[in-house]
């Protein structure tokens, strides 16, 4: 239970303010997971090579009774609930849920692959993470999260929403 479990959430379809907002809600809601703590929410520009809205990008960091394949089933339950369709890769997307960070885990067996093999690439994602908690390391790489920020390209721009209320009639 003492493991520092990051999910990274993103919407860039319909209200994905709102969006964020339900899945936020179901995750705390199942008697496996406690919410430790959200951050704040960014405008994200997308990463990606397909033409798409920006996105919304929080994350959250949880306990979890269950262990990290029982994790993602749930995720993806969440998806599913919330009218995800597998679409592309990169592509836009009601909700996606991805185990970013499992404390110092490191699983390569798919689908699990934790951690999320993009983190350390990407600004929306690594943001919100060490908001919640400055002194995180990356567990297979090393280092603090967050000095992979400076070796990522401007084109990544990531707006922190300032002053949005948490509780909307979602
Ligand atoms: N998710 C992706 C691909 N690109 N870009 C932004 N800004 N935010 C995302 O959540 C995102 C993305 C694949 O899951
Ligand atoms: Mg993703
Ligand atoms: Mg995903």
């Amino acid at each position: 239970m003492d493991n520092k479990i990051f999910i990274g959430i993103g919407s860039n379809t319909g209200n994905s303010y709102k969006n964020c907002i339900i899945a936020i809600k179901r995750i705390s809601s199942d008697t496996r997971a406690s919410l430790r703590s959200i951050s704040s929410f960014y405008s994200t520009t997308p990463v990606s090579d397909i033409e798409q809205d920006d996105f919304i990008n929080c994350a959250v960091e949880i306990d979890w009774r269950g262990n990290p394949r029982e994790l993602l089933q749930f995720l993806n339950t969440i998806e599913s609930s919330m009218g995800r369709i597998r679409e592309e890769k990169n592509g836009p997307r009601i909700i996606d849920l991805d185990i970013l960070l499992y404390g110092d885990a490191v699983i390569e067996e798919a689908p699990l692959s934790i951690p999320h093999r993009e983190l350390h690439r990407r600004k929306f994602a690594i943001m919100p993470c060490i908001e919640i908690d400055p002194g995180l390391v990356h567990p297979s790489l090393n280092k603090p999260l967050g000095s992979f920020l400076s070796g990522i390209g401007d084109d990544q721009r990531v707006l922190k929403l300032e002053g949005i209320p948490f509780s909307e009639d979602t």
